[in-house]
């Protein structure tokens, strides 16, 4: 058997950073629920507090249950170190505040999740942090204009929602010339089936409220990195700054998730190619954004940094926006919700819901169509999830189905 670290995958998903005795035999790991930790005495304290023990002091900080998830969670990541947060955004917040100040710039993608984009927008603008959109996944738009006053280079891959990919070794190549960070945000693939940090980047961000968590039970995030950077993210963005502390229920929620994560991802993919073809075949479905398909623009990029092609797909109907959302109302089984990486399959339109920061005009500078519909492809049998995609589209285009002969004819929103 190899050592912990240098076991696969699945054997890390499971065992990382726990043994039982630790928790006197226990299979599972303890829930730590205190708020605060006690000294021997005053010199401990301030010992710990000087980082000079590795006692714990106070759970805004850190607990033995945390350090088990983020110790697990590093090496999924292979990171020096990760921090676990509230939430997603609890992670991207504690992490761009910790290592920005006003004057210096952040240059993100075009295609961000919506509350991402808020809080760049309508956060980190207003204190003066210059915020500047490129196209990444054409690397010459950074190199035309990133420059010392860039701290940060941003972006999610596969992004959220038009399934845009960015090119992260081709991008590390470019702020490496400069004093500057490169931030992936890898919800989408999860440690299985991409690693940004051994592609180049600095710092990787997660939801883990969606595939991690995997059961639609919790709201997580985590960023993994360095141990200097991720201590500098404890010590100050999340400790003084945003205080997005994950609780010991949710930490407990979240290693049990992990424990099953390899074998949900490969099902969602498994599922996921299936829809994917089902959608680009039908004559109801003008455009397909799944990485997996032939006709992707970026398969190649796909297949080099990805392990597999995930299980979101995007896609657009030949219909307006009205129709678009009526064959979302006729679904069955699909849910409709916000959310992702779920055993429910779930389905959502995104200028409507998870998108509508951005204003109309917005979502067209951002490359988001505003009728394309996003499907979190779900654990269910697949023909059950093909059947209610099909009877929606039935339910709505059948009266017109003969308007729809072909792919391609697009009725204009
Ligand atoms: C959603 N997403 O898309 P918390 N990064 C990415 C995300 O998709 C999200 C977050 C960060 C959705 C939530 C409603 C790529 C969230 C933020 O929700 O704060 O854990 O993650 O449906």
């Amino acid at each position: 058997m190899k050592t912990k670290s240098e076991a696969h995958f699945a054997t890390q998903a499971i065992h990382a950073g726990y043994k039982v005795k630790q928790g006197q035999g226990s299979l599972t790991p303890p829930i730590h629920i205190s708020s605060t930790y006690a000294f021997d005495t005053v010199e401990q304290g301030a010992d710990a507090f000087q980082g000079e023990n590795d006692r714990f002091i106070y759970a805004r900080l850190g607990s033995p249950s945390q350090q088990i998830l983020e110790q697990r969670l590093s090496l999924l990541e292979q990171a020096e170190a990760a921090l676990a947060t509230a939430s997603g955004m609890g992670a991207i917040s504690a992490t761009m505040w910790s290592l920005v100040k006003p004057g210096d710039e952040i240059i993100a993608d075009l295609s961000l999740y919506g509350c991402t984009f808020s809080y760049l927008e309508h956060g980190l603008k207003s204190f003066g942090v210059k915020i500047t959109y490129l196209n990444l996944s054409n690397p010459k738009n950074l190199t035309d204009h990133i420059s010392e006053q860039t701290k940060l280079v941003y972006s999610e891959t596969p992004s959220n929602p038009n399934m845009r990919l960015i090119d992260i070794k081709a991008l590390s190549e470019i702020t490496n010339q400069y004093d500057c960070k490169l931030m992936i945000d890898n919800t989408y693939c999860t440690p299985y089936l991409q690693n940004p940090l051994v592609l180049g980047a600095d710092l990787v961000v997660h939801s883990a409220t969606k595939y991690l968590g995997g059961h639609g039970d919790l709201i997580a995030g985590f960023v993994a990195g360095s141990q200097d950077d991720i201590d500098h993210i404890r010590m100050f963005g999340l400790k003084d700054m945003t205080g997005a502390v994950i609780s010991g229920f949710d930490v407990s929620l979240l290693l049990r998730g992990l424990k099953t994560l390899h074998v949900r991802m490969d099902r969602h993919c498994e599922n996921a190619k299936k829809v994917a073809d089902f959608l680009h075949q039908s004559s109801y479905v003008k455009n397909t954004f799944y990485p997996g398909l032939e006709n992707f623009p970026q398969r190649t990029l796909a297949a080099k940094q990805m392990r597999n092609t995930g299980g979101m797909i995007a896609f657009e109907l030949n219909a307006n926006r009205e129709q678009s959302a009526q064959f979302v109302n006729n679904l069955k089984m699909i849910l409709c919700a916000v959310s992702l990486g779920d055993a429910e399959t779930l389905i959502q339109h995104p200028a409507s819901m998870t998108h509508s920061t951005y204003t109309e005009e917005e979502l067209l500078a951002h490359l988001i169509s505003p009728t394309l519909i996003r499907l979190s492809v779900g654990l269910e049998h697949v023909e059950d999830i093909i059947a209610d995609l099909n009877q929606a589209f039935q339910s709505v285009f059948s009266a017109s189905a003969d308007d729809f002969p072909d792919k391609g004819l697009a009725i204009s929103a």
